[in-house]
């Protein structure tokens, strides 16, 4: 069947259910963004030309807010606990729904049995009989569940090919490979259950290791946009921050700073009393509905965070209106190896600043990230923000039609059913490599005649890193970015193009690689353990780099 889009959602809001604080969140914010989600159809549609788009069936199980996992979400929806989960779900519910989809939803391992044909009271039977969906999203408490309650072996289930993990912070390959993470120290509570690392979808793109799923943010035309900059207070700064142990010990030194020359404002949760961590010049005013923190986002010319949500929507949001995002600087950068609250999760990628993503995909004039215990640098930065003017922005792939144009091609290209190609010698041997001294760009091509991939081979552009640089940052610095997809068509002599004196084929994240010194090279045994973020000091590394397209990292220019 073909997927036609869709504009109304009314049939969407009967599916998503009631009775929770978490889905009438996820229902209001639906019904808020409506119109803009039809607008970004029809443009998508007529950007698409009629390209013929199947229609899924595609399960939605969303493990965290069911009983069985504990749900401890929902009773703090309106108390200022996390709502960036429940943000992201309710989007790719709309996303899904108006790309068009059958779509089915689950909020708890009954309605999860029923969909998937497992009888009632037959708690672990194993799911043996066809898969009735051709996609299942869902998160680590739902892989947990279908594992305990169902009996899914995941490992080489004919199932784990068709399911998406949608993880907020990212699985490396290291974590999400059992054996590998098992003998080499990355084993965890969340990981190891051995999918295509694609498989995991994020909510930035922290890694390319990843799909990036994301969320989005609210849209403004011309005309709102004038009216706001027309309208900001310049003296105005909300704090990041709604929960009231976010403003705890040490912030005193900056807010006093910050106070020095503006009116500060929160939305922190409370009760019946003020809540005693924010300080009495600070005008609070308690945990506000999203529409209305838009608007007091749209008069503040600053937006500033403690360094405590991490990588949350907010800044997102306060950029799209208009606001400064002041954020402080991590050194040493915080990780799962040094930081309680990464601690246990299943990667090592270091978070530089409270946002990463707005530092390094945003950036001056939107985000200004400075090191708070400076507080020379701290009050200049507030003096230049009060004087520097900005347009609201939003970069496109936070838009509802950058959301709708990723997660279309990721439903109609991406396939992990297909077994993934291990060393191959698909390349004919090319012209000699030549070790540049900075930047290393190798020119072998692979041959035309190579199987089809998504993104496609022609997208490749093959790197070797630094020794000790792993594949994220070596594309990068080629202003291209690392694609897993295409590691299986240079894991191969022919690509590595050194004199090797040994080659070797090795389980090891790092691989394929090469050491210069010993002249050796080494190609990966294991297609699962192809990985954007190894590194290793004693490698170069052999990097599947791609284009992408201006404001949507997730696709090469010509991946639509
Ligand atoms: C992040 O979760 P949070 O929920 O703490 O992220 P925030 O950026 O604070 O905001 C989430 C939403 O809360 C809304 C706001 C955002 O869309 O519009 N909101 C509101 O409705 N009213 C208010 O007064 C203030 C905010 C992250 F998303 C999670 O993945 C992490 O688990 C968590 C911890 O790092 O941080």
């Amino acid at each position: 069947p073909t997927a036609a889009f869709r504009t109304d959602l009314s049939s969407l809001l009967d599916q998503v259910g009631t009775g929770k604080e978490s889905l009438s969140f996820m229902k209001r914010r639906m019904r808020r963004l409506a119109s803009q989600w039809g607008t970004a159809a029809q443009r998508l549609h007529s950007k698409l030309r009629q390209r013929w788009r199947e229609q899924k069936k595609i399960l939605v199980h969303v493990g965290f807010l069911t009983e069985e996992s504990g749900d401890v979400f929902s009773p703090k929806v309106l108390k200022g606990g996390p709502l960036g989960e429940m943000v992201q779900w309710a989007d790719i519910l709309t996303a899904l729904h108006v790309l068009g989809h059958n779509l089915k939803i689950s909020m708890s391992v009954k309605e999860l049995q029923g969909f998937l044909g497992v009888p009632p009271g037959r708690g672990s039977c194993p799911l043996t009989g066809p898969l009735p969906f051709d996609l299942i999203y869902t998160d680590y408490h739902g892989m947990q569940q279908m594992k305990q309650h169902m009996g899914l072996s995941l490992k080489r289930h004919k199932y784990v090919c068709h399911i998406r993990v949608i993880d907020t912070f990212g699985t490396e390959p290291a974590y999400n490979h059992e054996d590998y993470a098992t003998l080499h120290g990355y084993r965890t509570n969340w990981g190891y259950w051995n999918l295509n690392s694609r498989q995991y979808m994020t909510m930035f793109p922290h890694t390319p290791d990843n799909s990036f799923m994301g969320f989005v943010s609210e849209e403004l035309n011309e005309t709102e946009k004038r009216s706001i900059m027309q309208n900001k207070v310049n003296n105005m700064a909300v704090v990041y921050g709604k929960e009231a142990s976010m403003w705890k010990q040490g912030k005193e030194g900056f807010l006093q700073i910050l106070h020095r020359y503006m009116e500060v404002h929160g939305t922190v949760y409370y009760e019946t009393q003020r809540p005693p961590e924010v300080p009495a010049y600070v005008k609070n005013h308690g945990l506000l509905p999203q529409h209305e923190l838009q608007t007091l986002l749209r008069k503040a010319k600053l937006f500033i965070g403690f360094g405590f949500p991490y990588e949350g929507p907010a800044p997102l949001e306060a950029i799209a209106n208009g606001c400064i995002y002041l954020q402080p600087k991590f050194h040493p950068p915080h990780s799962s190896l040094n930081h309680e609250f990464f601690r246990g999760k299943p990667t090592s990628r270091e978070v530089s600043s409270q946002h990463p993503y707005a530092e390094q995909y945003i950036g001056r004039p939107h985000v200004m990230t400075v090191d708070y215990n400076n507080s020379q640098e701290f009050d200049a930065a507030i003096r230049e923000i009060m004087s520097t003017k900005v347009e609201p922005y939003l970069p496109y792939e936070y838009t509802c039609e950058g959301m709708l144009e990723r997660v279309h091609a990721y439903i109609q290209h991406q396939d992990f059913c297909a077994p993934e190609l291990g060393i191959s010698s698909l390349g004919s041997p090319g012209p000699q490599f030549v070790l540049l001294p900075n930047s290393s760009a190798l020119t072998w091509a692979p041959d035309a005649s190579a199987p089809s991939a998504w993104p496609p081979l022609r997208s490749l552009r093959l790197l070797a890193s630094q020794e000790g640089q792993s594949c994220v940052e070596a594309c990068q610095r080629a202003n291209l970015v690392c694609e897993p997809a295409l590691f299986r068509f240079v894991n191969n002599k022919e690509a590595l193009q050194v004199q090797c004196e040994v080659v070797e084929a090795e389980v090891n994240h790092v691989y394929p690689a090469f050491s210069v010194l010993r002249r050796e090279c080494s190609l990966q045994k294991d297609p699962l353990l192809y990985s954007c973020a190894g590194h290793s000091p004693k490698y170069h590394r052999l990097c599947p780099c791609r284009d992408y397209r201006r404001g949507q990292v997730a696709l090469c220019r010509d991946c639509l």
